[in-house]
């Protein structure tokens, strides 16, 4: 998910064209304004915390574009494209090493694990806004 940061920083072609030229599929994506409800169970994890008010309030402050990739490995390569949570660990060559200085504002969240990312996926989608589809070489494609 690019995350309102990202969205004003006009990052998401550049997001989706990392994600594809890596070989990635996209099968889902939209934009939205979160409801605090849905920062809020989306983030439960982190709930108590000192930064957790904070991180609601960023999140619903304006849109953010929710996708959903598939791929080989596409959970634990993402979160190494992404980088770490905080951009000053974060590598050159990394979303957040390359785009992101704030933790609080760090461009964009990749699912941790394939249980996190179904759960994930089950919580800003629906059923039908996932598309399963395969490329496929068509004579017009030159
Ligand atoms: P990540 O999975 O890398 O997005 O990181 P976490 O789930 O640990 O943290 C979720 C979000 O909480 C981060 F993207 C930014 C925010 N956060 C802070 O603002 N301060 C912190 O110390 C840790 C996380």
């Amino acid at each position: 998910m690019i995350k309102p940061d990202g969205v004003h920083r006009q990052l998401i072609g550049e997001i989706i064209s990392r994600f594809e030229r890596r070989g990635y599929k996209l099968v889902a994506a939209k934009m939205m304004t979160p409801s605090v409800q849905l920062a809020k169970q989306h983030y439960a994890e982190h709930d108590g915390k000192p930064f957790f008010e904070p991180l609601v309030n960023f999140l619903t402050s304006g849109p953010v574009f929710a996708m959903v990739w598939e791929g080989k490995d596409i959970v634990a390569t993402g979160r190494k494209m992404i980088g770490k949570t905080k951009p000053l660990d974060s590598e050159p060559g990394t979303i957040r090493g390359d785009f992101g200085l704030d933790v609080g504002r760090n461009i964009i969240h990749g699912s941790d694990s394939v249980d996190s990312a179904n759960r994930e996926i089950k919580l800003w989608f629906q059923a039908e806004e996932l598309n399963s589809w395969k490329p496929v070489t068509q004579a017009w494609i030159y």
